[in-house]
């Protein structure tokens, strides 16, 4: 009777007495406390109907018990669904009308929206808060701490996680465990992950990077974890001299290279620093090897093929490029699906165990970006050098990287043009320092009676904070190519400083 990804991940740890979570409250969780969390989160679920198959959406603050949830969904067969806690109501019932989820957990401030959400559904609502308090907490301190662990195969479904797309409607990713297990022994065996690493985690966890990539490897090799509630310049560079590795995005190098206190003697005891999820600048790889002496090892995926390159371990990591595919990834560079020379600019293809089952619900979408052959097309641009290292050096996709965080601008769109007032909108990224990327719109209203304050009044409440354009510029007529396709270079370039 196998479960892959609980049988690598968590059942080794079943008598293991070494740390795993330390927490920010100063408490620490090991390993055997860890598992057996998850078997009694896992009577919950069960109790609460969650049968193999279903899913579990999630969209709760980042604590021990929401990544023991994670462990639990696996533990009963379930297939795992967490949301960005910055999405609105009218974002998450998308997703659980997408889903149809039998279990819903919330934060407690949350519970009359999701239950509200919930209403036409069978789904039920419980909720989860950083204290470790909430009905599903406190129903699982009355549980034993061993779960009969349900049958899943390599090929069944562990996790749904959407992802914006360019048509403007999220899609949900299908990942299975052996999608997932099988980036882990990639990653954890390329970077060299140990049981003596001590991992700073002050990403979400709620996507690949902070979930799948930091998560699943630390399970894997048994690592310690420095599990922090957000990221904050502080606390990380308190616990560099406690640390080993971080992994963040961009943001987090910027903003600790902005602080006197990350110096050599900080970071003497670290081993790796890892970025990832949006291009990390040539200079800030500069800056901070002239600072810490340490070259930080960039790395390149996406929600639906996990880890797809990464610079070396040992051998040269070079600014600016993402290395080589990962062991047992296959990466080719396309033009009209035909492979194009090294040097010459193609499309990002990519086939291997850690490539998605396909779109939920989504037949065609799958099919458009999924071929028979078994290559996912990535929509970003790249460049190969003779020896197969792979730089991006744009996206095909339509897409804004803000801190990380994907935006897609079709999304945004549809928002701005159902304002009344509205003709038409396009919305753009610009350069920013902190976020890498900002938002702004571009908008074509029908009188000058509508300000922009009315516009953001009607998009907000509909969108993620992090989506908001920062700006509305109002315009008589959007730039339009000889086609009549939006110029957004045109937007960018005009608007980018
Ligand atoms: C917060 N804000 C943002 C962002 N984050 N605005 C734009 N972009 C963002 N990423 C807004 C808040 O709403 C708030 O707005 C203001 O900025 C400050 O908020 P605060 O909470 O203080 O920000 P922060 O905590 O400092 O967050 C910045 C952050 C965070 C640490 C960079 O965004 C973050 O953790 N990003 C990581 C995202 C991530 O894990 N991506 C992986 C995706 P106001 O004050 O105006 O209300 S997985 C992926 O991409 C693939 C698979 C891969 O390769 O990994
Ligand atoms: P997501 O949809 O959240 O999975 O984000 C995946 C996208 O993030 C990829 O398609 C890339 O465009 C981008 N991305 C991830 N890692 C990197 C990187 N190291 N450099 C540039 N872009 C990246």
């Amino acid at each position: 009777m196998t479960n892959t990804l609980y049988d690598a991940l968590i059942a080794p740890h079943a008598n293991n007495p070494t740390p795993f979570l330390d927490l920010d409250d100063g408490s620490r969780w090991s390993y055997a406390d860890f598992v057996g969390r998850v078997a009694q989160l896992a009577h919950v679920l069960s109790g609460a109907g969650v049968a193999v198959g279903d899913r579990v959406v999630v969209q709760a603050p980042k604590c021990a018990d929401a990544i023991a949830l994670y462990g639990a969904a696996v533990q009963v067969g379930a297939i795992y669904l967490p949301l960005n806690t910055a999405y609105t109501q009218s974002e998450v019932r998308y997703f659980v009308d997408d889903a149809a989820p039998s279990l819903v957990v919330c934060a407690p401030s949350s519970v009359t929206a999701m239950t509200e959400i919930c209403a036409s559904s069978n789904a039920r609502v419980m909720t989860l808060a950083a204290d470790g308090t909430g009905t599903l907490s406190r129903a699982a301190d009355d549980h034993p701490k061993t779960f009969e662990t349900a049958v899943r195969g390599p090929d069944d479904l562990a996790a749904l996680l959407y992802t914006s797309g360019t048509t403007g409607r999220s899609k949900g990713a299908m990942l299975s465990h052996k999608n997932l297990l099988s980036n882990a022994v990639s990653l954890t065996d390329l970077w060299q992950i140990t049981d003596q690493d001590r991992l700073i985690h002050a990403l979400p966890i709620f996507h690949t990077h902070g979930l799948f990539v930091a998560m699943n490897t630390a399970l894997l090799a048994g690592a310690q974890v420095r599990f922090m509630q957000a990221f904050n310049v502080d606390a990380v560079i308190e616990e560099l001299p406690k640390s080993t590795m971080l992994m963040g995005v961009p943001t987090f190098y910027t903003r600790l290279l902005d602080d006197d206190r990350l110096t050599r003697d900080q970071v003497a005891n670290m081993r790796l620093f890892i970025s990832g999820s949006a291009p990390l600048l040539a200079e800030t790889h500069t800056a901070f090897e002239q600072r810490t002496g340490h070259r930080i090892l960039e790395r390149y995926g996406m929600t639906e093929t996990n880890m797809i390159t990464s610079n070396p371990y040992e051998g040269e990591r070079v600014a600016g490029t993402v290395g080589y595919p990962l062991p047992g990834t296959e990466v080719v560079l396309t033009n009209d699906g035909a492979p194009v020379q090294a040097g010459e600019v193609g499309m990002i293809e990519v086939r291997g165990d850690n490539v998605f089952q396909g779109y939920w619900n989504m037949p065609e979408k799958t099919a458009e970006e999924l071929r028979d052959s078994g290559f996912f097309i990535t929509g970003d641009l790249g460049v190969a050098s003779q020896d197969g290292r792979i730089s991006i050096v744009g996206r095909q996709k339509d897409l804004i990287i803000s801190g990380g965080y994907n935006i897609y601008p079709k999304e945004i769109e549809d928002v701005i043009n159902d304002v009344d007032g509205v003709v038409e909108s396009a919305v753009f990224g610009i350069a920013h320092p902190d976020f890498g990327e900002s938002v702004l719109a571009a908008v074509v209203l029908e009188s000058a009676s509508s300000t922009d304050l009315d516009i953001a009044a009607k998009v907000e409440p509909l969108l993620a904070r992090f989506k908001h354009p920062r700006r509305y510029i109002a315009m008589d007529a959007l730039p339009r190519n000889t086609m009549g396709k939006v110029q957004k270079n045109v937007l960018r370039e005009t608007y980018g400083s």
